[in-house]
């Protein structure tokens, strides 16, 4: 497991670090303000900072890209061989099934008092599943669309309070089950296990599934970072830089050429981008009669992109092209680590920005003309009161303001007091992008700002930038850490 304390208060940089997959992490560190070779706030030295990969670069497969493999170059054991050459969407060398089985069942149970199928497995443990949604998943072919691995049983077909005939375990090993109308299911041992209903298994499979697991940090952190051109084209690259980008948050890839182009060919690498009124990548320059103010030369104090949209995007890449002469420092700040630093420190003021929805807006005229308005909370919370989402950039925090009166000032004192606190300097990371780096962050979580700078005419400061939503990131991850796991296990 990737432990959280590897990126905190480590005074070395680059030290080998165990990730989920269980293989050694490749990423190495981006020095903080002040332990950096290049300078106060500089970049990582040039010199690779990491542990070499464990297997040296050209062991594992290469050519994860569509554009190194042809047609008939194509995994056999993909599952995911395109008709037409491939393009963005199936950048992963190899798809692997989930791992394998290996587990045995002792006894058998049809408890038909409560309709549940009690399992007892060979090493004492227990399941058990309604009868109801046994049936409903089927995994026959006339119940699912194997080639979908979906369900094809209608609901209306479904008895929500079927009976059991019989079952047992089958010569296959799997439990079969005969249905009151005779149809009949069966259920390999594995599949069943790993949809235990008990909540140790089912939080297990969530985790599994969603990654949610974060490790919070503050100005101590060392940003995790990575070779582009190895992630573009090494599963395991991409598979820790994703790692990381889910439980850190922020990782920072080196080496990419310093001209545009190369925040599309990373999102390719995933999937697609995500199309936003700012065009599919957008340039981040000081341009005359700026429709945001992120296009000026001014400062940006630390906010999270767009909450102007009710659905922000969750992740953002942003390029470095051309570096300012002066300024143009970057700032990031671990908004969920914040925020429950403020639920500790002024409870209400947690409760207001997590309570008040705030009006949002923007609008003007760069892919399309737009006219975008939102209401949000600043601190967003799930049902479990878990904060889940930061939404806050003081640029397009609308002036309609839809609050009551006497709410009005409560409000400002409690944003005030989460501003203060991301501003101590105790939890802000600072650094200096340089042409060819690449920042990669959740903009679900992390606020980011940059200093202010001096356009001269020889050297305009230029980030391309470019964002993705969480759901096309964690496909590609999900896709990789099987990919990655099976490739591991020959
Ligand atoms: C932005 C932004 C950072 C920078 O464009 O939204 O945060 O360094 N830019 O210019
Ligand atoms: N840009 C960088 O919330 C925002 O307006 C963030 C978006 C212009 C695409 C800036
Ligand atoms: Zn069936
Ligand atoms: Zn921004």
């Amino acid at each position: 497991m990737f432990d959280v304390a590897d990126c905190l208060r480590r005074p070395q940089i680059g030290q080998p670090h165990t990730f989920e997959s269980g293989a050694t992490m490749s990423l190495s560190r981006l020095a903080r303000y002040g332990l950096s070779r290049r300078g106060p706030l500089g970049a990582p030295p040039a010199r690779p900072l990491g542990a070499p990969p464990a297997r040296p670069l050209g062991a594992r497969p290469l050519g994860s890209l569509s554009c190194r493999r042809r047609p008939g170059q194509w995994p056999a054991r993909t599952g995911l061989r395109p008709t037409a050459p491939p393009s963005r969407g199936h950048q992963t060398a190899r798809a692997a099934p989930l791992p394998g089985a290996g587990c045995q069942v002792s006894a058998l149970g049809a408890r038909d008092e409560d309709r549940l199928l009690e399992v007892v497995w060979g090493d004492g443990g227990r399941s058990l599943y309604p009868y109801t949604w046994l049936r409903d998943n089927c995994q026959c072919p006339a119940c699912t669309l194997q080639s979908a691995q979906a369900r094809s049983l209608l609901f209306s077909q479904l008895d929500v309070h079927t009976g059991l005939q019989e079952v047992q375990l089958g010569a296959d090993n799997q439990v079969s089950i005969v249905w009151p109308d005779h149809h009949v299911s069966r259920f390999e041992l594995q599949w069943l296990r790993r949809r235990c209903f008990s909540p140790a298994a089912r939080q297990a499979m969530q985790e599994e599934l969603f990654i949610n697991e974060r490790s919070h940090w503050d100005s101590e952190l060392l940003i995790p970072s990575a070779s582009f051109q190895e992630v573009l084209t090494d599963d395991k690259a991409a598979l820790d830089w994703l790692l990381a980008l889910r439980r850190v948050g922020v990782v920072y890839l080196r080496g990419a050429p310093s001209e545009r182009g190369q925040v599309a060919r990373l999102s390719e690498r995933i999937g697609f981008l995500r199309l936003t009124f700012y065009g599919p990548t957008w340039q981040v320059e000081d341009k005359a009669m700026a429709v945001n103010v992120a296009y000026t030369a001014g400062d940006l104090s630390l906010h999270t992109d767009y909450p102007a949209l009710h659905h922000p995007p969750g992740v953002q890449f942003l390029h470095c092209i051309q570096q300012a002469e002066q300024g143009g420092e970057s700032q990031v700040v671990d908004g969920f680590h914040m925020a429950e630093v403020l639920r500790r420190e002024d409870p209400q003021a947690f409760r207001t920005l997590s309570s008040f929805r705030v009006d949002f807006s923007d609008m003007g005229e760069d892919y399309c003309d737009f006219r975008v308005h939102s209401k949000n909370h600043i601190i967003d919370v799930d049902c479990e009161g878990q904060v889940s989402r930061i939404n806050y950039n003081n640029a397009t925090r609308d002036s309609v303001l839809d609050l009551p009166l006497d709410q009005v000032q409560e409000f400002y004192r409690a944003l005030k007091a989460y501003v203060d606190i991301m501003n101590r300097p105790t939890n802000v990371v600072s650094y200096r992008m340089e042409p060819g780096d690449i920042v990669t962050f959740d903009n679900w979580r992390l606020l980011h700002g940059r200093q202010s700078y001096t356009s001269s005419s020889g050297k305009r400061r230029h980030l391309e930038g470019a964002y993705l939503d969480w759901d096309e990131v964690m496909s590609r991850l999900r896709i990789l850490r099987h990919a990655v796991v099976h490739e591991d296990r020959h």
